[in-house]
């Protein structure tokens, strides 16, 4: 049977082994170490079930200054009114309601858009299938001092992939961030993770309209570009869990836009590259 909104917005945050969803009270408040407006983006399509027990884990979090913004587009499965319910229950909770699948790349864009336009300290940008744990953006934010970019990381060392991921996408996830990685040339491990937070300044200096990639290519050419900037980018390992029910969006078409737009980036350097001199 369905679950109503109201069913779903009574649900407490995952109790899954292992996956710790409550904040701990904290020795030191972190928050009066670190203070600043911290908006996270979630784009959601069909996360229905899983949208409250992210955002309730986000609102519980130490952060006196938090915005959540979910970016629905359109969700089939009524995410969308689900975002609203939560919305009229949290007033950290905004939301932008797109009009069809317009893909993950512009939900981000346009996430970012707005918290820059609403005054972001720092932006985090996350999966809203439980994949990423919450509670790890505060170690995230606790990192970013002296780096511009955190990318959460399964590839460096103390960074996991939930074994319960089946083979062929643990392959394909490595094998895809290799490929990347050696294409772009770039230093960082995991090109294709939707975990990352950062400084204002960062965004800032991304021209986000002239970002063209929907899917992992997304993530790709971010990572990508803030390399190019110069921006001081660094990993922190993450445990990456399967996702929480649902129905994956991944698809081939997915996969080989990421294939050719890697090298539709490696290209573009070049060119710039070379014009330069
Ligand atoms: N707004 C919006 N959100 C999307 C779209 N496609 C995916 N998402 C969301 O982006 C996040 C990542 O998408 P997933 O389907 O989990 O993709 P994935 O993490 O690569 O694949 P899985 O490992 O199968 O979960 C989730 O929160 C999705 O709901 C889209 O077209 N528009
Ligand atoms: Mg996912």
């Amino acid at each position: 049977m369905a679950l109503g909104i109201e069913d779903v917005m009574l649900q407490e945050p995952s109790t899954r082994e292992g996956a710790p969803t409550k904040a701990e009270p904290l020795k030191a408040s972190r928050a009066e170490r670190r203070p600043g407006r911290v908006v996270v983006v979630l784009p959601t399509y069909n996360e229905a079930k899983n949208l409250p027990l992210v955002v309730h884990a986000l609102v519980k979090l130490d952060l006196p200054d938090l915005m959540v913004l979910v970016v629905d587009d359109d969700s089939p499965d009524g995410t969308g009114q689900i975002a609203e319910a939560l919305r009229k229950r949290y007033p950290q909770v905004h939301v932008i309601h797109r009009t069809g699948k317009l893909g993950l790349g512009t939900a981000y864009v346009e996430g970012f858009q707005w918290a820059l336009n609403h005054g972001a300290d720092f932006i985090v940008q996350m999966d809203a299938d439980l994949s990423h744990e919450p509670i790890r953006i505060l170690d995230m934010l606790d990192a970013i001092d002296g780096n511009d970019v955190i990318v959460g990381s399964r590839y460096v060392t103390g960074g996991e992939v939930d074994p319960r991921w089946s083979r062929s996408r643990q392959w394909l996830s490595a094998f895809a961030n290799r490929y990347a990685r050696t294409i772009l040339r770039s230093n960082v491990h995991d090109m294709t993770g939707g975990f990352k937070c950062f400084k204002r300044s960062a965004l800032e200096r991304i021209d986000l309209d002239s970002i063209r990639s929907n899917g992992y290519a997304f993530q790709v050419e971010i990572a990508h570009r803030c390399q190019r900037l110069g921006l001081k980018v660094a990993e922190h390992p993450i445990r990456f869990y399967e996702r929480n029910g649902g129905v994956s969006k991944m698809s081939l078409s997915v996969s080989a836009e990421a294939a050719w737009r890697v090298w539709q980036l490696r290209v573009l350097t070049w060119i710039r590259r070379i014009t330069r001199v």
